[in-house]
């Protein structure tokens, strides 16, 4: 099995995390972005990473991913039997995607895609020289093609922002007096909001290995929320759930 992604993305890290966590063997295929239009194009229909290519099937997107794992492979199922606890489970899961996933990925862009080597650390790491120098040559195109993309404005870096921590209040309210999102144990849910923070909170078992951010207003974002609830959250669920698997 293989997993087409971008190393640092927290929408790989879900799909990586579901793979680790039900034990199914994969191999994790960085691709260059720019030129991953063109690899991803040839599988599936949109551009977007994760991938997974299985036998001869193709899965895109990390939710799409968790539900054909499930169906696939279904012990270490992290979609609860009960109707009501997976309807619960999936809505957590496509709306935290987008509020804590999109908000925190306009945010960061916008502080760090000044720092070309941080980015391209983040993008190519770990792929042979002769691609980080591709990197290099077609940064400044790249910067160009992810600010409109996904920062596009001033006003929409702060409407994020807030929107983000909007977010994490809501969620840590549902997570008031209890361990897990939905029921009593580790489900689909869990594993996507702690994957959405990962850029945040940055844990020792995610296996991607941070290096320090340069960028000031960014390092100044992440600390104010290093002892938010959310934040010892997602540790505990590193800590107790993921296996660590680092990219050499
Ligand atoms: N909803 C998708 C979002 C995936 C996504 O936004 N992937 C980004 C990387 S974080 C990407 O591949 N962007 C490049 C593109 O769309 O061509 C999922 O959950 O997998």
């Amino acid at each position: 099995m293989t997993l087409l992604e971008f190393p640092h993305s927290h929408y790989c890290e879900k799909a990586r995390w579901a793979l680790d966590y039900k034990g199914i063997p994969f191999k994790a295929v960085a691709i260059l972005p720019g030129l991953h239009m063109i690899t991803v194009r040839k599988y599936a229909p949109d551009t977007a990473v994760p991938v997974l290519l299985s036998d001869n099937e193709v899965v895109q997107g990390s939710s799409e991913i968790i539900h054909y794992l499930d169906q696939k492979y279904p012990s270490h199922s992290l979609t609860p039997a009960d109707a009501d606890q997976r309807l619960t489970c999936l809505e957590i899961e496509h709306a935290m995607d987008k509020r804590l996933g999109e908000n925190i990925r306009r945010v960061l862009y916008d502080g760090l895609l000044a720092y070309p080597e941080f980015i391209r650390y983040c993008f190519t790491h770990p792929m042979p020289g002769v691609k980080q120098l591709f990197f290099r040559l077609f940064y400044p195109m790249l910067r160009y093609k992810i600010y409109q993309t996904y920062v596009i404005s001033a006003a929409k870096v702060e409407h994020a922002r807030r929107e983000f921590d909007v977010a994490m209040s809501e969620i840590e309210h549902t997570l008031k007096q209890r361990q897990y999102l939905v029921g009593e144990r580790f489900t689909r849910a869990d594993l996507s909001v702690a994957s959405m923070l990962s850029l945040l909170v940055m844990p020792d078992e995610h296996p991607f290995p941070w290096i320090e951010i340069p960028d000031p207003k960014t390092r100044t974002f992440h600390d104010e929320y290093r002892d938010h609830p959310m934040s010892e959250w997602v540790r505990k669920m590193y800590r107790d759930h993921r296996l660590k698997q680092r990219i050499a």
